[in-house]
């Protein structure tokens, strides 16, 4: 089955049993707990949402399937994926490597939360190179987490020559898919371990739904991951299940719209003259172009620039930008605007900003899937302002 057809039916089989309705839509299933007929008899299958939900049940193989994976797991955010699977896998003295470009946030939970109270090591390595990870494993190091195409500077890395790595040294390769969405770059096919998305982003794509996902093929460490989903509970409700199994729906369709717009876009920004960088990967002026197209079969809508200037610039543009909403997150089918150093990524001490390239002055937008003759009419108008 074909991906734009595992969206819309995969999870989602109308339940056509005696007793079933026949519902071709999946029904929000809000019941917290399920009956049984006696104390030493299983259930129909559910006990009590915490543990599993019909709802997030088609969501879950939905999800897996979309990755090629044997196992998905939903979760209450994106960071409540991250959070799950450091709880699963890993001890105090464990060593994390990780990008040293990664959303803010993320970096945030790995060096305030499981450093700093849980004396979990982690190194932020420049992962465009493989050797920089393969340079930081040491004993304790467990697990090696990447996210690619980066948030905001959009550098990727090798996921097959890194999933060779860790496996050499027997290490959890975890990639961080949630730019790309499952349509446009699937790493356990290159041999990743685990995949996350936050499907806050693309995965729901109306800007209407939190949530996280883990989708994996080994069996042990599935058992880790559905134990902690239950024994920790940061579980997606019924409702965002609902939400994001409709969402994935048009993914195909939304990814390739995305994508068009993101591309002419990039273009155009990268001949205006105000402008001083475009950083988007499906340009041949980006470093990486070629992996790019190696191992993902499309760009995305995300793309991050500089103008001539600086911070005051950068703010006449974001005042008088109309169609882009100043907004954190990404992913939506309207097109967002922001500015990752006073942002999304304020929580990454300045030095560490500084050292990966991230300037005060970066702009990063996630194109929607407007009229893309609207879009750079607006963006020209805003130029104009400067
Ligand atoms: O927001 P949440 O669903 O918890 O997902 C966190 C997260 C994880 N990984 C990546 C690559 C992300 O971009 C995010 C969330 N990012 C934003 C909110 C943002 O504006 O970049």
């Amino acid at each position: 089955m074909k991906i734009e057809t595992q969206l819309i039916h995969i999870g989602e089989e109308p339940n056509l049993k005696e007793g079933g309705s026949g519902d071709v839509v999946m029904p929000i299933h809000l019941a917290s707990t399920f009956a049984r007929q006696k104390v030493d008899e299983p259930t129909a299958g559910y006990e009590y949402s915490r543990s599993g939900n019909p709802t997030r049940d088609g969501l879950e193989k939905r999800l897996a399937t979309l990755e090629g994976a044997t196992y998905g797991l939903a979760f209450a955010s994106g960071l409540a994926a991250e959070t799950t699977l450091f709880l699963s896998l890993l001890k105090t003295g464990d060593h994390v490597i990780a990008f040293d470009d990664l959303y803010g946030g993320s970096r945030r939970l790995f060096s305030r939360i499981f450093h700093e109270n849980f004396d979990v090591a982690i190194s932020y390595v420049d992962a465009r190179n493989p050797e920089n990870v393969e340079a930081a494993i040491n004993d304790n190091t467990r697990l090696i987490w990447m996210e690619t195409p980066t948030n905001p500077l959009l550098k990727l890395c090798d996921i097959a020559a890194i999933a060779e790595i860790a496996k050499a040294h027997h290490l959890i390769l975890v990639v961080d898919n949630t730019f790309m969405s499952a349509y446009f770059q699937n790493p356990l096919k290159l041999g990743a371990d685990i995949v996350m998305h936050s499907t806050t982003k693309y995965m729901n794509g109306h800007s209407d739904s939190v949530g996280g996902c883990l989708m994996l093929s080994d069996d042990h460490l599935h058992e880790k991951l559905r134990f902690t989903q239950n024994a920790a509970g940061a579980i997606l409700s019924p409702f965002d299940s609902f939400m994001i199994l409709r969402g994935l729906k048009t993914l195909a369709v939304r990814m390739k719209q995305h994508e068009a717009n993101a591309l002419a876009i990039a273009h155009h920004l990268e001949a205006h003259p105000k402008v001083k960088r475009v950083i988007y990967p499906g340009l041949e002026s980006h470093p990486q172009h070629d992996l790019a197209k190696k191992q993902m079969s499309g760009f995305g809508g995300m793309i991050s620039f500089e103008l001539n200037g600086g911070l005051a610039e950068a703010n006449t543009f974001l005042e008088n930008i109309r169609y882009f909403a100043l907004a954190e997150s990404l992913g939506g089918v309207e097109s967002l605007i922001e500015c990752p150093a006073l942002m999304t990524h304020a929580s990454v001490p300045k030095a560490a900003r500084e050292q990966i390239g991230l300037s005060d002055s970066l702009i990063r937008i996630s194109v929607g899937i407007e009229h893309v003759d609207d879009l750079i009419e607006d963006m020209d108008q805003a130029l104009r302002q400067i």
